[in-house]
């Protein structure tokens, strides 16, 4: 244990040091654009891109410049050491939106210079005169004004936050088949990928057919800067949409772009019987601050903050035990707490990307490693869009596993919007138990914390266990980003899980 203790220390002395990480120090990745794979090779500007992105209303197979790795040939270290050189604060979209709004005025005759934003209320007017008036989709922060407004006016009858986005694709391409309608659909591109199965294989016109509007935010668009989950995604979002034979453009950012786009998108879907894509870019829509109370409203003053409750938790697990931390602003803020306390980050591992799979890689550690605690911090919305891995745990029944879930009853990490989780007839603890969990407690307090931990530490207790943590949604406003990249985040974690010698 102490031989454990001493080793986990250098180690964290080793992470400290290196925690800013230095971008001459970096060796740029050895890119090799000539292997292009696929049937045509693609050009993001020029006449290639107005063919195959951005007008196209053909099927179109489109495909990158691949590195000797097989990965897009702009995704490397070069990226990378663009996104995390930057330490300037960025000001918040509606801070940008003033001062746009300011520079509008300064252009005077040169027009080219004014920047526009579309209005959430007009674009869903726009919506409805293509005869859309069903939504579903699972939040995304560049969609956050647009989704905020829908939560506020359309009535839940016909607006469905979905656990995913191919449980959105399904929602409504039921909504289609009872209604001959074709429904609107919202999601991250980094949802895309929930959501091919159903596409391909249920509305797609070799199968049923199914037309539906696909509102799809571009993170990591190519030349915008991004986190690192996002560039390979941001990269491949248009030729993924163009293997799927679905035709898309991005969404203009000006009312009679966006109502011509939509129109485009009303006559194909009507013509062809599938679905349309529009990308959405970042900040495309002008900032709406949602109005929509939620039952947890009432009741979350009194709650803690999140980040205050993964304080509790990482004071009150022990030194060896393994934290793997949920996508959004949990994780952030587990970065920024290690910085604050001047720690290592080698204890955490962050789940940046593939929401909803924190607990199913906090299993596959478990199972490995029998000797070692492993607490996986989740959030509900990510709990809910994979909630079959509960089945999994449960059936496999680590003992070493404890399952956090951080209740604010909300996507939070994208502009709050409630999640099934709000609604105070959903119980985490009794779904946990009903899946096969040994245990589930409710944490509230710090107190309360420190023992619901303490008690699925004493000798003997078997696993996996549930601990929801009810909280307040918000985060701090000037709350930062990994300042280390995620491979540097592997291989201090990989020591850190490797030095315990035994498992
Ligand atoms: C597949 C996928 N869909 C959507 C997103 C966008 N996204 C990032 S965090 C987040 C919300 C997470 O909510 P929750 O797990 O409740 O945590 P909270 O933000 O409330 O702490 C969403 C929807 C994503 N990253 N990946």
């Amino acid at each position: 244990m102490l031989a454990f203790k001493a080793a986990s220390q250098a180690l964290a002395r080793t992470c400290r040091a290196t925690s800013f990480w230095n971008s001459s120090r970096a060796a740029p990745q050895t890119l090799s654009s000539s292997s292009v794979v696929g049937l045509a090779s693609f050009s993001r500007t020029g006449t290639n891109a107005r063919k195959h992105g951005l007008m196209a209303t053909e099927r179109a197979s489109v495909s990158f410049p691949r590195n000797s790795a097989g990965l897009p040939c702009t995704f490397g270290y070069r990226s990378v050491t663009n996104y995390y050189s930057t330490t300037a604060k960025i000001p918040s979209h509606e801070q940008q939106y003033q001062e746009q709004k300011r520079r509008n005025e300064d252009a005077g005759v040169l027009t080219e210079l004014v920047r526009d934003f579309l209005e959430p209320s007009a674009f869903y007017k726009a919506v409805k005169e293509i005869g859309i008036d069903f939504y579903t989709g699972v939040p995304d922060s560049l969609l956050k004004d647009f989704c905020a407004f829908v939560t506020d006016h359309v009535p839940s009858s016909h607006h469905i936050i979905a656990p995913n986005e191919g449980a959105a694709v399904a929602v409504a391409a039921g909504y289609h088949l009872a209604s001959s309608k074709a429904p609107l659909v919202y999601m991250q591109n980094s949802g895309l990928g929930n959501a091919v199965n159903p596409l391909v294989s249920l509305c797609a016109p070799e199968v049923y057919s199914i037309p539906m509007l696909l509102l799809i935010g571009w993170r990591g668009e190519p030349g915008k800067r991004d986190e690192p989950q996002h560039l390979v995604q941001g990269q491949v979002t248009p030729g993924l949409l163009a293997a799927l034979g679905i035709p898309f453009q991005p969404l203009p950012d000006y009312f009679e772009g966006a109502q011509q786009a939509l129109y485009t998108a009303k006559k194909h879907m009507e013509r062809t019987l599938t679905p349309y894509a529009l990308l959405v870019k970042r900040q495309t829509f002008a900032p709406y601050k949602m109005q929509k109370l939620t039952v947890l409203d009432e009741v979350e003053h009194s709650r803690m903050q999140r980040e205050d409750a993964i304080e509790t938790v990482i004071n009150t697990v022990s030194d060896r035990d393994i934290i793997v931390g949920t996508t959004g602003m949990l994780s952030r803020e587990l970065f920024e707490l290690r910085k604050m306390r001047e720690e290592g980050h080698e204890r955490d591992f962050l789940t940046v990307g593939c929401m909803g799979h924190a607990t199913s890689i906090a299993l596959g550690i478990a199972i490995r490693k029998p000797t070692r605690r492993i607490f996986a911090l989740d959030g509900d919305g990510a709990l809910i869009m994979h909630m079959g891995s509960m089945a999994t745990i449960a059936q496999t029944s680590p003992p070493n596993l404890t399952h956090i879930v951080l209740n604010n009853g909300a996507h939070d990490s994208v502009g709050g919007q409630p999640s099934a989780a709000s609604k105070d007839t959903f119980s985490i603890p009794e779904l946990a138990i009903a899946a096969g969990y040994r245990s589930a407690q409710v944490a509230t307090n710090a107190e309360e914390i420190m023992q619901a931990i303490k008690n699925v530490q004493l000798p003997g207790e078997k696993g996996p266990n549930m601990i929801e943590i009810k909280i307040r949604r918000g985060s701090r406003k000037n709350l930062g980003r990994p300042t280390r990249t995620p491979v540097q985040n592997k291989m201090d974690f990989m020591h850190f899980v490797a030095i315990n010698g035994s498992g």
